[in-house]
């Protein structure tokens, strides 16, 4: 594994390159041109300037996250090719500069979702945590204004303010499309991205949704091992792949975590790894990484992502807000710091297990 972590540029994070240098065994970040909405081609100029200002620091962008996928694509409008140019546009752009790994979801209108930014645990510490009745009682907008009233003043990703200024007319916009015409689009997408992607051998990996079950009614097609396997299936070839998100999957604890690796060997691109802390059904929180602290065990997903071969970049998930700091929710430096060397602790026990006689 390449450890990696989370930096959304510098006129956007709380984070410096500088400090993520400083984390012990972390190669690069993986990044994003954040201020380009979905839809638009992004220049190879900026792309370079990116890739340059990462490089000066001693890093490496080990990834895209994400290259955002705009409505059109997901509904199936009728204008959705002049969006798919644009995407292979992008693609191609990434794919001459050598940037090979491209992270993006397939959720319609909200990406991630949570319902508290910042709940606070007994040690002061606060969490991202989800309450599936506090979703079940409010409207989609009054939801989208919360969320962006509570985030600390930063835009978070894949709430972008000019995208959700619309809740209403998406909502409308989506309604004719369930689960089968979602997954249709999803492999409309996928065949016609394929050929760039495999001149220029960038792999794609959806990131499956969080939480895995439908929110707000709208459908949801990444939420376990046989729904991504039929979208493997699909369009069977490596450059479709998965980001394989350990607290995207884990909100269900139905979600056999190693189960999921193991099912998936050459196309898992990408891992996010962290932990939650499940309460009753469809409530949880967001955990320290440590086993010990949440519900998943961190042991066998490092493990299984090392016997599955995975060669790939990991990335510590959200963190836990510590030590006074004041940064992006879940996107801080100091927890996804620890984190990164609990999961490179992990794997170098994990390794040396398996090759020492
Ligand atoms: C949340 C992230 C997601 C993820 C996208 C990928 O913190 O894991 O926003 O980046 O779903 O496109």
């Amino acid at each position: 594994m390449k450890m990696s972590l989370r930096w959304y540029g510098s006129k956007f994070d709380t984070v410096t390159l500088q400090q993520i240098k400083q984390i012990p065994g972390v190669e690069g970040v993986i990044t994003t041109l954040y201020d380009i909405p979905a839809g638009e081609v992004w220049p190879l100029d900026k792309i370079q300037a990116l890739k340059a200002e990462v490089e000066a620091s001693g890093l490496k962008i080990l990834g895209i996250e994400s290259v955002n996928v705009h409505d059109a694509i997901k509904i199936g409008t009728p204008d959705r090719d002049k969006y798919i140019a644009n995407y292979i546009e992008t693609l191609e752009n990434l794919g001459k500069v050598g940037i090979d790994t491209v992270c993006y979801n397939f959720m319609p209108v909200f990406d991630w979702t949570r319902t508290d930014l910042a709940k606070m645990r007994p040690d002061g510490s606060t969490v991202l945590a989800y309450d599936q009745k506090v979703v079940d009682n409010i409207d989609p907008e009054t939801f989208f204004n919360q969320t962006n009233d509570s985030s600390n003043g930063f835009a978070m990703p894949g709430w972008e303010p000019e995208r959700l200024a619309k809740v209403k007319d998406l909502f409308a916009a989506y309604s004719e499309v369930d689960e089968d015409k979602l997954f249709d689009n999803l492999i409309y997408f996928l065949k016609a991205i394929q050929g760039t992607c495999e001149k220029y051998d960038i792999k794609m990996a959806i990131h499956p949704d969080d939480p895995a079950w439908p929110v707000f009614g709208l459908p949801r097609i990444i939420t376990s091992k046989e729904k991504i396997l039929k979208v493997m299936k699909a369009v069977d070839a490596p450059f479709n792949g998965l980001t394989f998100c350990a607290g995207s999957f884990g909100t269900n604890p139905k979600n056999d975590l190693p189960g999921i690796i193991r099912a998936l060997p050459g196309r898992i691109h990408f891992a996010h790894v962290r932990n939650l802390h499940h309460f009753e059904s469809g409530v949880f929180e967001e955990a320290a990484h440590l086993s010990s602290d949440g519900s998943f065990d961190l042991y066998e997903i490092v493990k299984a992502l090392y016997e599955t071969g995975f060669d790939g970049p990991v990335r510590p998930d959200h963190g836990r807000m510590i030590w006074g700091e004041v940064a992006m929710p879940g996107y801080g430096l100091y927890d996804r710091a620890l984190g990164a060397s609990y999961i490179l602790g992990l794997n170098e026990a994990i390794i040396k297990n398996a090759t020492r006689k």
